[in-house]
């Protein structure tokens, strides 16, 4: 047998945060993004996730010399720390040339200012020595329906991805689907449209998905049945794992935090899968809780990968050949007594 899988982590800056939410202001002092990489190899934590002006802040009134010399900064904090860049996305949801949307806006200079930012993006990756860039969708989608054409829409999202393909030839593209938030209805809501995507897309092989575990509860899904789908399909870049409490707002709540045993079969679709064994990384992208003193906060970050890594071992733990014959009794009440037992750890 194979040597058991041993993963790397990643997180974003992102997710050390000042605690504000929609409803109050920040409740804790700010800490800057470029002393947050100190945190990370501490923490256990070896991948660093960017939106591109995470690298290069205010980029959009910078010229292109400019952004290169940041990103090159950039990249030499990064390695004085050992670090590795997983991926970068496009901020796309916070000019107010995008408030319409980016790529699906109806208006053609919207459009036109969301792929010159993608294509900064790009570079800004390539500076850094990233090999991915992250799509998450944001704003492309509608508050009513008749607002846009979406057939229309999903045209552009693919004319965008292919115009991507063509501008660097190394990238790989990850779509993360979310079905709301901020708009009522999103395009590409569940990993099927965004592999839909990637297929119908001139360069599939570099086309793949991000599974955030809170998108897909967010639509009704089973965050482990979307990521054995990209699985299925050779499509999971990367995972954004956290947890979810019904349907409300996007809380990223710690992993497994709001459900366990939803967690733990993340844990073991991808353990079962092989997933990490080509240097792919466990994401996460959970929040602090607001009321959570100090600076910088980083207990959840620590609690999600604890709970990842004990559930790795729930999931090594299983008695496989015991779940085989529940299944082929096809005796499902007592396969899900021993898993419930098998989590409380009780025999
Ligand atoms: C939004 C979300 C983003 C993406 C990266 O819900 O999850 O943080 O992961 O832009
Ligand atoms: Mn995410």
């Amino acid at each position: 047998m194979s040597a058991p899988q041993s993963y790397r982590f990643s997180f974003g800056p992102w997710n050390i945060s000042e605690g504000a939410d929609p409803f109050g202001p920040e409740v804790r002092p700010a800490f800057a993004h470029e002393d947050k990489y100190a945190l990370y190899r501490p923490l256990g934590f070896e991948g660093v996730q960017f939106h591109d002006d995470d690298v290069v802040p205010g980029m959009d009134d910078l010229t292109a010399e400019q952004i290169l010399r940041k990103a090159g900064e950039v990249k030499t904090m990064l390695s004085n720390q050992g670090l590795t860049p997983e991926f970068v996305a496009p901020r796309l949801w916070f000019s107010e040339k995008t408030v319409d949307g980016a790529y699906t806006s109806n208006s053609a200079s919207d459009r036109a200012y969301a792929w010159e930012r993608t294509q900064k993006c790009i570079d800004i990756a390539r500076a850094i020595d990233c090999k991915a860039i992250v799509l998450w969708l944001s704003r492309e989608g509608t508050y009513i329906r008749e607002a846009k054409d979406a057939k229309v829409a999903y045209e552009r999202l693919l004319e965008t991805v292919n115009r991507m393909l063509d501008y660097d030839s190394n990238i790989e593209i990850w779509i993360e689907p979310k079905p709301n938030e901020p708009t009522d209805q999103a395009y590409v809501p569940t990993i099927g449209h965004a592999i839909a995507l990637a297929f119908a897309s001139k360069d599939h092989r570099r086309v793949k998905g991000l599974i955030e575990s809170a998108h897909a509860l967010l639509a009704g899904l089973d965050p482990s049945d979307e990521m054995a789908f990209a699985l299925a399909h050779d499509k999971l870049g990367s995972v954004h794992l956290n947890d979810q409490n019904g349907l409300k707002y996007d809380q990223d709540k710690n992993f497994g935090g709001a459900n366990l045993r939803v967690g733990f079969n993340q844990v073991r679709v991808l353990e079962e899968a092989g997933y990490g064994s080509r240097g792919e990384f466990i994401g996460l992208d959970v929040k602090a809780i607001r009321t959570q003193r100090g600076c910088p906060v980083t207990d959840h970050l620590k609690a999600s990968r604890e709970i990842f890594l004990h559930l790795v071992d729930k999931v090594r733990a299983l008695d496989r050949p015991l779940i085989e014959q529940f299944r082929d009794a096809r005796d499902y009440e007592a396969l899900e007594l021993y898993i419930v037992r098998h989590l409380l750890g009780v025999k």
